[in-house]
């Protein structure tokens, strides 16, 4: 009996602690191992990263402290194939000013169609779960990127 008490007790601290991370922690702390793992391995850096696949992972297409007007041309931290590629990013920028990503669906930060990723939010795992303001699917279709201050970015423009 004092065997079961015990264990129910670990059970329901457990769930406790996954409660109370939730409310703490963005959704997106409970999924995206991938993701989970990459951010563990350098913290909040400054950066902003993006890549092909699923999870953070397949091609890291770019890291940078900077912004780039198009991921397809061939300058800036994104190039060529890197345009309408991106199915998981992260903003480990460091928080003040200008700390959120603007992720756009045209080139040179167009802004009648973005996406805003927070530094809290720490990263976006699947991106077919978000649309750019214009209603149009973020997965496979980012093609440039800027720090902006989260004021710039419309309420329901942040992705998660
Ligand atoms: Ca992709
Ligand atoms: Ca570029």
């Amino acid at each position: 009996m004092r065997k079961l008490t015990l264990s129910l007790t670990t059970l329901g601290l457990a769930s406790l602690g996954c409660v109370a991370l939730g409310l703490a922690l963005p959704a997106t702390a409970h999924a995206g191992p991938g993701c989970n793992a990459n951010w563990n391995a350098h913290g909040r850096d400054g950066n902003v990263r993006a890549w092909r696949d699923l999870d953070c992972q397949g091609e890291l297409l770019g890291v940078t402290q900077g912004n780039d007007p198009d991921w397809w041309d061939a300058s800036g931290p994104f190039q060529g194939s890197d345009g309408d590629a991106a199915t998981s990013v992260m903003n480990s920028g460091f928080v003040g000013g200008k700390d959120v990503v603007a992720f756009y669906y045209h080139v040179q930060y167009n802004d009648t169609a973005y996406g805003c990723l927070k530094p809290g939010e720490k990263y976006v795992d699947d991106l077919t779960r978000n649309h750019f303001t214009n209603g149009a699917r973020m997965n496979d279709n980012i093609v440039s990127h800027a720090w902006v201050q989260a004021s710039a970015c419309a309420p329901n423009s942040f992705i998660s």
